[in-house]
């Protein structure tokens, strides 16, 4: 059947295929299956409305609103902005139209961080495929969308239970005139631990080939040797290497000397000389007051010729002041939310800098009339995700004080809440700080982030403090992130690390001090592609096997479910979340042309097995459906 599809492909058939042509046609992948989709997708549903969709309060479906959106006139194959840029100029030519601008640019995170931050990375690809088009449209002028990396590639497997690739490749058909953006977690990819060097080559070229142009690259610990791999990879694919450096601690504060400008501007010059395109400043928590912002990005702009690229989060509500003082001192690109998606642990709103700018001799080069319709359209849509709202509702300046990156607020508040600390979540954040300390002050992202909050969890769950770690630490069993951090498995911490600590959480165990992927066994493509061949009983694209070797057990589970329930991306989101509603009728795309229409008519009592039918019109027709209660 594989065969047949590549045949049948009409791209095939017109001979429009090159040597990418296999993975980035997924629907060469569909095979005809033993169970129709209409069942497949019925018993989802029915599921979902009988027992609740996993991990959150069951409830009836509430009533939403149907986002509004416009009507694009344009054709958007017309439209033409950086990626054209790119791929007829290359990454130099970018960077050289980055430094004569004199406006400023943004890249808008709505895609990614900002629902990675505010709503724990749960805004499906269905969302984002309604409003693509008038995205390309409005957002023509930005520099770059960020759309995928972080942890977006983990959930939406996991949670979403959809394919990360197809979002990527849809998207990029949906937008095709500006670059897309994506975040690396250099040598951990976007994973939580470190890879064999070449799953990071290889992961890089797929998702260059898959549309992604421009990789911000970081190490957790702000350790350059594990972010060359990906910057050499990047420029490899032709792409635009966007090294970052993660900002922590204080540059304004005299009592706090581990991270000062000199030792940003000495990461700056290495990271030119590693080969960045572009230098970020990773502001992951939001740490970098707005003076000292225009202090390290001045003394940058004196350091380096690279652009520079500004990334914050509004978690203590001063990020506009950040980003005005940075623009002063001359920051090429800042990233930025749509209104109805920003603040708070996301991005600041590009139209409310679009504001603050105009009439300064530098405004923002993305016309602000344009960003209120997709504000509007996102304002509609997060309300179905309410449930993954953090609850935060007013600016945190405590953030100065526990640290804790914008995208990790909200996952480790839900983390708390999993292991029965949600009532002690006040604690948790001040443990959080306290470990940081602890751990001898290491920059926090993720997967350092991660093991500070297990560690923090960890401790409060056991009621211990500095003292009991050290003097009973030979006795506990510390998180399994906790000790493959003091191995050095997710690299060296600028300073080293704590060595009485390291002592008592490694026990007999040796730590590393070399680069992890020096050490780890290269992926064997092959073997793992004739593993899931043997597996699944069909052939398996270049992504599957990479998602199998980030994530086996994650892209186990997500096939699992696609087995048993089809492709459930197809359905809107509030019919995912919620199920049904007696006496509803919904529209599904199964695929381009192809429409099902689905009601729901009744559900019948329990029976003695505790299993319910229910009763859909598919298409007009009657289907009956079996669903376990598990309530
Ligand atoms: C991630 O790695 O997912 C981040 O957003 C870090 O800030
Ligand atoms: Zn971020």
């Amino acid at each position: 059947p594989f065969l047949e599809n590549v045949v049948k492909h009409p791209n095939f058939l017109e001979g429009k295929f090159n040597t990418s042509f296999i993975d980035t046609t997924p629907e060469l992948f569909l095979f005809p299956s033993r169970q129709d989709r209409g069942t497949k997708l019925l018993t989802y549903i029915g599921n979902i409305t009988i027992n609740g969709f996993p991990g959150i309060e069951r409830k009836p479906k509430p009533l939403f609103h149907i986002p509004k959106r416009s009507d694009i006139l344009t054709d958007i194959s017309t439209l033409q902005g950086t990626k054209q840029l790119l791929d007829t100029e290359g990454a130099d030519a970018v960077v050289k139209w980055i430094k004569e601008q004199k406006d400023v640019l943004i890249t808008d995170t709505t895609f990614r961080d900002a629902h990675q931050s505010l709503l724990a990375t749960r805004v499906r690809s269905y969302d984002m495929y309604q409003i693509a088009n008038q995205t390309a449209h409005d957002l023509r002028d930005a520099f770059s969308l960020e759309m995928w990396g972080g942890a977006t590639f983990d959930v939406a497997y996991r949670f979403l239970k959809e394919d990360p690739w197809d979002r990527l490749l849809t998207l990029r058909e949906q937008i095709p005139n500006v670059m897309f953006q994506m975040l690396l977690r250099g040598a951990n990819a976007v994973g939580y631990k470190n890879y064999p060097d070449n799953v990071i080559r290889e992961f890089v070229q797929k998702s260059a080939d898959a549309g992604i142009d421009v990789f911000r690259i970081f190490d957790s610990l702000n350790w350059i040797k594990g972010m060359e791999v990906a910057i050499d990879a990047t420029r490899q694919a032709g792409k635009i290497a966007e090294a970052a450096i993660c900002y922590t601690g204080d540059i304004l504060d005299a009592s706090r000397q581990k991270y000062t400008t000199q030792y940003y501007k000495d990461m700056a010059k290495e990271l030119e000389a590693a080969g960045a395109h572009i230098l970020a400043i990773k502001d992951m928590a939001g740490l970098l007051k707005p003076e000292a912002a225009y202090r390290l990005i001045s003394e940058l702009k004196e350091t380096t010729d690279l652009p520079i690229h500004l990334h914050t989060h509004d978690t203590s509500g001063n990020g506009i002041f950040q980003y005005a003082r940075a623009i002063e001192a001359g920051v090429d690109i800042v990233d930025t939310a749509l209104g109805s998606m920003s603040g708070l642990t996301s991005q600041p709103s590009a139209s409310s800098l679009a504001y603050a700018l105009k009439g300064t001799n530098r405004e923002l080069l993305t016309d602000v009339k344009e960003l209120e319709p997709l504000s509007q359209y996102w304002e509609e849509v997060r309300k179905y995700y309410s449930v993954f709202e953090s609850g935060m509702k007013s600016p945190h300046s405590e953030i100065y004080v526990h640290e804790m990156p914008g995208g990790q607020y909200s996952n480790l508040q839900q983390q708390a809440k999993a292991v029965g600390l949600g009532e002690r979540w006040e604690e948790v954040k001040e443990m959080y700080s306290r470990v940081n300390l602890l751990f001898g002050d290491v920059v926090k992202v993720t997967p350092s982030s991660k093991v500070v909050g297990d560690m923090a969890l960890f401790m409060v769950q056991n009621d211990l403090d500095e003292d009991s770690v050290l003097v009973k630490g030979q006795s506990i069993d510390f998180p399994d992130s906790v000790i493959e951090f003091f191995e050095g498995y997710i690299g060296q911490p600028y300073g080293g690390f704590p060595e009485d600590l390291q002592k008592v959480v490694l026990k007999d165990r040796e730590p590393i001090t070399v680069r992890p992927g020096e050490l780890l066994e290269p992926a064997d493509f092959e073997n793992v592609r004739e593993e899931l061949f043997n597996k699944l009983g069909r052939p398996v694209s270049s992504h599957e096997v990479l998602a199998h070797l980030l994530y086996p057990k994650v892209f186990e589970e997500y096939r699992a479910t696609v087995d048993q329930f089809g492709n459930v991306s197809v359905l809107d989101t509030p019919t995912f979340l919620y199920g049904m509603k007696l006496g509803e009728e919904i529209e599904v795309d199964i695929e381009k042309g192809k429409t099902l229409m689905v009601k729901l008519v009744s559900i019948s009592d329990a029976n003695l097995e505790g299993q319910r039918t229910i009763y859909f019109e598919l298409n007009g027709q009657p289907r009956e459906i079996y669903i376990q209660d598990m309530n």
